[in-house]
C-alpha cells in the first residue's frame, strides 16, 4: 500500500509536535516534518518520521524548502509561526507579521503541489477587540472577528492569512480548514524564557515559589482576567476532526470553561499543595480583559467540543513542568523564576507610525496607530 504524505510544518514546536505523534501512528501515513530550529531544540523529535530540521531544510519562509516538502504531499499542517504568550506576541509585533511568509510559502507551494486539504492555525486573537473588554462577556462566536480590530501585530495577520486561505480555496480549488486556537496548553512546550502563555507560566511559579521557599508570585494584570485554556489533547483530536470535515470557514477550536487568571492560580496553588502571596503587575503585556470560546458552531458540525477540565489538563502540565525544572537545576533560579520576564525581538521603525508609549497599552487602543488616523479637517 502506499503511504499518504501528510506535512507537518512547526513540528519542532509544541502543537506541532504533538500533532506528529499522533499522526504517525496512524496507518498509511508517511509524517514530513518540518522546522527551522535544529533537531535538538525541537519539544518532541520521532525518528520515525521524516524530519526537516533546521535553516537550511525546515525553514518554511523560503519557498524552495516549502516546495520540496509539499512534493507529493496530501494534507499539509501548517503549524509554523512566530509567536508565544503575550510577554511576546506585544513586545514583538514585527516578527509576528512576518508569519506571513511562511503562511503564504506553505499555502503557495500545498497548492502547487496539489495537496488535497491545507489546514492554517489561526487564533482567537483574530477577534474584534471591542468585544474582549468585559471579563465577564458572553463567548465569542466566529461572526465576532469582524468589522476587523483584532489584537495588534499578531492577530491582523491570522487575519490576513484566514482569508488568504478563503481566496485560495475559492480562486484555485484547494481544499482549506482554519481553526481559530484559544490559548492551547499542556506538555511538551514553552514554560520559561518569555514566550510562555500563562497556565505555563503559573505552574512555573508556583514550582518556583515551592523550590524558592519564598512563598510569593508576580502575576500579570489584576487577575480578573478571563481565559479559557484548552489541553493540547483536546486541541489535536479537534485539528483532525476539522481537517477530516468538511468545515469551510474559520472555526473556533478552544475550551468553554472560561476561568479568571486568579481562578488558574487558585489550581496551580491546590495541585502543588501551597498558598502563595499574589503580586500583581499592572503595567504588565495583559492583552484583552475576556475571552472566552462559543462552540455552538463546532458542536453543530462535528457533535464534539474540547472537553479535558482545566483542573485534569494543569495537573499534567505542572507535573511535566516540575520535571524540568528540577532535572534542569533551576533550584538555584528559583526566586527569579516566581517573575516573568518578557521577550523583545523586532526594533521599531522610526517615523512609521511606531508608539513606544503603545507596547503596554491595552490592545484596541493600538489599533490605529499614530499618524494614520483619520485626516483633521
Ligand atoms: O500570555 P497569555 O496566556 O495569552 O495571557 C493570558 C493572561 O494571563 C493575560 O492577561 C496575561 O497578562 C496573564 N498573565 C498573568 N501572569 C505570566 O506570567 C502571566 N505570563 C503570561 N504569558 N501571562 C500572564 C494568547 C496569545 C497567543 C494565542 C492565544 C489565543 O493571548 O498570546 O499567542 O494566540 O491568545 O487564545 P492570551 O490568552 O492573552
Amino acid at each position: 500500500m502506499t503511504s499518504r504524505v501528510v506535512v507537518v510544518s512547526g513540528a519542532g514546536g509544541f502543537i506541532g509536535g504533538h500533532l506528529v505523534d499522533r499522526l504517525r501512528r496512524m496507518p498509511g501515513v508517511k509524517v514530513r516534518a518540518a522546522d527551522i530550529k535544529p533537531s535538538d531544540d525541537w519539544y518532541q523529535v520521532f525518528p520515525d518520521v521524516e524530519n526537516h530540521a533546521g535553516p537550511l531544510d525546515g525553514d518554511v519562509r523560503d519557498f524552495g524548502v516549502c516546495r520540496r516538502l509539499c512534493r507529493g504531499a496530501a494534507d499539509v499542517y501548517q503549524l509554523s509561526a512566530d509567536m508565544g504568550g503575550m510577554g511576546f506576541i506585544e513586545n514583538n509585533k514585527a516578527l509576528c507579521m512576518l508569519s506571513v511568509l511562511t503562511n503564504t510559502h506553505m499555502l503557495l507551494a500545498a497548492q502547487e503541489a496539489g495537496a488535497g486539504r491545507f489546514f492554517f492555525s489561526s487564533s482567537a486573537c483574530v477577534y474584534n477587540a471591542d468585544k474582549q473588554k468585559d471579563p465577564n462577556l458572553t463567548a465569542l462566536a466566529e461572526a465576532d472577528a469582524y468589522p476587523a480590530l483584532p489584537e495588534d501585530g499578531y492577530g491582523w495577520e491570522k487575519l490576513f492569512s484566514e482569508r488568504m486561505c478563503r481566496h485560495f480555496r475559492e480562486d484555485f480549488g484547494i481544499q482549506t480548514r482554519v481553526a481559530r486556537f484559544h490559548n492551547v496548553y499542556g506538555p511538551h512546550g514553552t514554560w520559561c524564557g518569555g514566550r510562555e502563555k500563562a497556565p505555563a507560566a503559573v505552574c512555573r511559579k508556583v514550582i518556583a515559589a515551592k523550590a524558592s521557599g519564598d512563598h510569593s508570585i508576580e502575576i500579570w494584570g489584576d487577575g480578573t482576567q478571563t481565559r479559557s485554556f484548552m489541553y493540547i489533547d483536546d486541541c489535536v483530536e479537534g485539528i483532525l476532526k476539522i481537517m477530516d470535515s468538511g468545515i469551510l470557514e474559520p472555526i473556533n477550536l478552544g475550551s468553554s470553561e472560561m476561568v479568571t487568571i486568579n481562578q488558574l492560580v487558585d489550581i496551580a496553588e491546590s495541585i502543588a499543595g501551597v498558598k502563595l502571596e499574589r503580586r500583581y503587575k499592572l503595567d504588565a503585556p495583559r492583552g484583552v480583559a475576556g475571552r472566552n470560546s462559543d462552540n455552538t458552531k463546532i458542536k453543530g458540525y462535528l457533535g464534539w467540543e474540547p472537553s479535558i477540565s482545566l483542573r485534569d489538563g494543569i495537573r499534567k502540565t505542572y507535573e511535566w513542568i516540575d520535571g524540568q525544572f528540577h532535572r534542569g537545576g533551576h533550584q538555584s533560579d528559583a526566586r527569579g523564576m516566581t517573575s516573568s520576564t518578557f521577550s523583545h525581538g523586532s526594533k521599531p521603525i522610526p517615523g512609521d507610525g511606531f508608539m513606544a508609549e503603545s507596547r503596554h497599552m491595552d490592545t484596541w487602543k493600538q489599533a490605529i496607530p499614530a499618524g494614520y488616523g483619520p485626516p483633521s479637517a
